[in-house]
């Protein structure tokens, strides 16, 4: 990797996946692209930003020339509870847009990174220890674009070798940029919640178990996978990576042994409840460990301690 382009830079993961690969490889060769005009902060700083609509072939195939870039970080995307409101868009930004991106790959022989989720998968898989290959029927516009994407990056890889490589997602917890829209992100919110009101309403039922993982993992797991060996990789694409999985009350509970006065009641959202539970409990992520060496390194605790101690000095600071 020498000159990247990220998509969707200005999102939850793409602001950290950015500033993590201008760190490596220097400002300059990290192009951070959005869909927004990104005008201020850190990404604006630190190295060459543009605009980018990934339905626009012409846009994305101009910026890969004019950087001479040689893999694109995929990530712009409409999340799973946002897709329910705006299925076109959805439609439109995650398989659309992907296309333009592999399209503009094979012509310009860059590698590419897709990040798909734990929503290409639904209520037919099986839910527990769920398997790297297995039934994939989601029941969301989100994971309909997630295993349509899966499918376009295992067939540009076959049919015209573009080095198109992937993990599916679970919930990402960070204390950056917010997520938006998605059904996992509870789990972030319930960090600010606790810290700036001790109080937080869950739209998400006691016992909704979901795989997670705090964003320094998700990183790893996105820069990983693209310089893995490519003769030890069995699938290339679309590995299952988790690093915790909880339901709403263990996660009260483990942010209560910090804020002990902090309440938490439910009022379940349908859409997202729907969304929730034709989601896997708890995926295998076996694979990835053998096959690129993935090994996650916050669990619950950890990641608690984290959040809540990097949530309470920007509270302190005045910035939140
Ligand atoms: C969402 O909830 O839509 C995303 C995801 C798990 O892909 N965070």
């Amino acid at each position: 990797m020498k000159n990247i382009l990220i998509t969707g830079s200005g999102g939850q993961i793409g602001s950290e996946l950015t500033l993590e690969l201008r760190s490596r490889l220097g400002g300059s060769h990290v192009v951070a692209s959005d869909k927004r005009e990104i005008t201020e902060g850190a990404l604006f700083e630190t190295g060459p930003v543009e605009v980018a609509d990934v339905t626009n072939a012409k846009e994305i195939a101009g910026l890969v020339k004019k950087y001479n870039i040689d893999t694109i970080y995929h990530l712009a995307a409409v999340l799973s509870a946002v897709g329910e409101a705006k299925p076109q868009l959805a439609w439109d930004i995650g398989v659309n847009g992907l296309y333009n991106i592999l399209e503009v790959a094979r012509e310009q022989k860059c590698a590419v990174f897709f990040p798909s989720s734990i929503g290409a998968f639904g209520p037919s898989t099986p839910l527990d220890n769920t398997p790297q290959d297995t039934i994939q029927r989601p029941v969301s516009m989100y994971g309909v674009t997630k295993v349509s994407g899966e499918m376009l990056c295992d067939y540009y890889a076959q049919r015209f070798d573009v080095d198109a490589r992937g993990v599916r997602f679970p919930g990402i917890i960070s204390n950056g940029t917010l997520p938006g829209g998605g059904t996992t992100d509870y789990a972030v919110e319930i960090f600010y919640a606790a810290v700036k009101t001790k109080h937080f309403v869950c739209p998400l039922e006691a016992g909704t178990f979901l795989d997670m993982m705090y964003m320094p993992d998700a990183i790893k797991a996105a820069i990983n996978v693209m310089e893995a060996d490519p003769k030890k990789l069995k699938h290339r694409n679309a590995f299952n990576v988790t690093s915790m999985s909880f339901d709403p009350e263990i996660l009260y509970a483990e942010i209560r042994k910090h804020i002990p006065d902090f309440k938490m009641e439910y009022q379940p959202d349908p859409v997202k409840m729907r969304i929730a539970n034709s989601w896997p409990n708890k995926m295998d992520d076996s694979c990835a460990r053998e096959e690129w060496g993935w090994n996650p390194e916050f669990d619950l605790d950890k990641m608690t301690r984290d959040m809540i101690q990097v949530i309470r000095k920007k509270f302190e600071m005045g910035l939140i």
